[in-house]
């Protein structure tokens, strides 16, 4: 309430609504470590409603992270590191948040894709050294977007059991209840995915019945799971709660100093109660364990546990010691089949790499002979061909899968009609883009550009 109402802008209430849900997860569940937020297999906590980015910036505050309250003051305003929408900065804990509704929800996807694939590739039975969770908060308006469908549908298919999505389900958006544009049963929908529904209700304050949830949440390694949660958005202000002013808007004075006596709390902007970081130390501990842990692990794990840091280490860089075959002079070839071949060289001397395809494997030429077909029925591994349903959310999958969850520790491309990154289109990943330009390279040398492909190799250029 005080940094929203500092900058005078902000959106003050999913912050309030969802801080005690908030709270257990930080305190109790999520595997994340302050003192180094770039330990690599904590958990992914993403906030897909990325508007409540002032509760991201108070968990990081408090839990130890290298935000100080002198940034917490400079909420919203220019060249400060807490913007209103922040999208990712590790050195301080932020993983991800979207501001484009949905699109978190998407991008979570890919992160517990790309750690299913590394455990499938690096685990042993009693020896798990990838077996981090992806958490994320995400509101109505997430849950209204096209694209959480699409991302769903695809999490309950391939059973991506550590992937955990907690819906603040407070009927409000900015135009005022849902009920205006969206009567969505949501835990059927979840359920008709294949996911593992825990319907709350009313407990979005009842930090046992939040706990459990959660613990069952990580118990369900099969599917993954959705929280539904009816909280409130503002709560407990009187006057804020429940209303759509409180999405963004700044509170009046008064507003505050009752909000502050109900909670309890000294009406002194900025207040910081100093037995917090008290009790932080403990839980700072448990989570320099579970690192200490990690690594004797990856240690024990001889050969795999190399070559997992290896992975990492290499960053997705490929090593092309072997080119692909090239075309006989003069001959024509189709861009996609001459792409084909060059992919096909590099999978196979490229650690992580991954492909995927929105049903049209063989007509971007994305069937790749060294990879084998990923599905639900069968165990994945990073040498795999992904098929998903549709075309249109690709990018903020593989942006995920690839760039921000493992720095690109698992390379993926991805074809459709719509987007392909391996081929004809425009990519936001340097990853891709790397290995694409490598193939482009190919193709040009290989053979006559045509005038499709001259125009693509212009785009690529820039
Ligand atoms: C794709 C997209 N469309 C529209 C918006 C503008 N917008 C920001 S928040 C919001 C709705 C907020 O409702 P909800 O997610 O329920 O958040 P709450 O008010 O409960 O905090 C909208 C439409 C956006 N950020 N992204
Ligand atoms: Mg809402």
């Amino acid at each position: 309430m005080d940094a929203v109402q500092q900058a005078n802008s902000g959106h003050p209430g999913a912050p309030m609504g969802m801080a005690d849900i908030a709270e257990v997860l930080w305190r109790d569940f999520l595997k994340h470590n302050p003192a180094n937020p770039l330990w690599w297999n904590r958990d992914r906590f993403i906030l897909s409603n990325g508007h409540a980015s002032m509760l991201l910036y108070g968990l990081l505050h408090l839990t130890g992270y290298p935000l100080g309250m002198d940034e917490i003051r400079q909420f919203r305003q220019l060249g400060s590191r807490t913007a209103g929408h922040p999208e990712r900065d590790l050195t301080i804990g932020i993983e991800t948040t979207t501001g484009p509704l949905g699109q978190g929800l998407a991008n979570s996807v890919g992160f517990a894709l790309a750690e299913k694939l590394l455990a499938a590739q690096f685990n042993r039975p009693e020896l798990p050294i990838v077996d981090h969770y992806t958490w994320v908060f995400a509101g109505d308006g997430c849950l209204m977007e096209g694209i959480s469908h699409e991302a769903a549908s695809l999490a309950g298919h391939l059973g991506l059991g550590r992937l955990i999505y907690v819906y603040d389900d407070n009927h409000i958006t900015i135009d005022g209840p849902t009920e205006l544009a969206y009567n969505d049963i949501v835990p059927e929908r979840f359920s008709a995915y294949g996911w593992h529904v825990l319907n709350l209700g009313g407990k979005a304050n009842d930090l046992d019945v939040l706990e459990d949830a959660m613990r069952q949440a990580i118990a369900e390694t099969e599917r993954p799971t959705l929280i539904v949660v009816r909280s409130h958005i503002a709560f407990p202000s009187p006057e804020m709660m429940d209303t759509r002013e409180a999405h963004g808007n700044p509170f009046k004075p008064a507003v505050i100093t009752e909000a502050k006596a109900i909670l309890g709390v000294p009406d002194e902007a900025f207040h910081f109660d100093p037995a917090i970081p008290g009790q932080l130390v403990e839980s700072l501990k448990t989570q320099r364990d579970a690192r200490l842990a990690w690594e004797s692990r990856v240690k024990a794990a001889g050969e795999k546990g190399v070559k997992l840091l290896e992975q990492l280490n290499t960053n997705g860089a490929a090593t092309i010691t072997t080119p692909p075959e090239l075309f006989a002079a003069g001959s024509k070839a189709a861009t996609r089949k001459a792409m084909q071949r060059a992919m096909d060289c590099f999978a196979v001397q490229t650690p992580g790499l991954t492909a995927g395809s929105a049903d049209l494997t063989d007509n971007t030429g994305m069937t790749l002979s060294a990879l084998s077909v990923q599905s639900s029925s069968n165990s994945p591994s990073a040498s795999s061909t992904l098929n998903w349903p549709s075309s249109h959310w690709i990018p903020p999958l593989e942006n995920q899968e690839a760039l921000i969850p493992h720095r690109i520790w698992v390379l993926p491309l991805a074809s459709s009609s719509a987007w392909n990154s391996s081929g004809t289109g425009r990519t936001i990943m340097p990853s891709v883009q790397h290995i694409r330009l490598l193939a482009f390279g190919l193709v040009v040398t290989a053979i006559e550009p045509g005038p499709r492909m001259r125009a693509v190799l212009n785009i690529a250029r820039r």
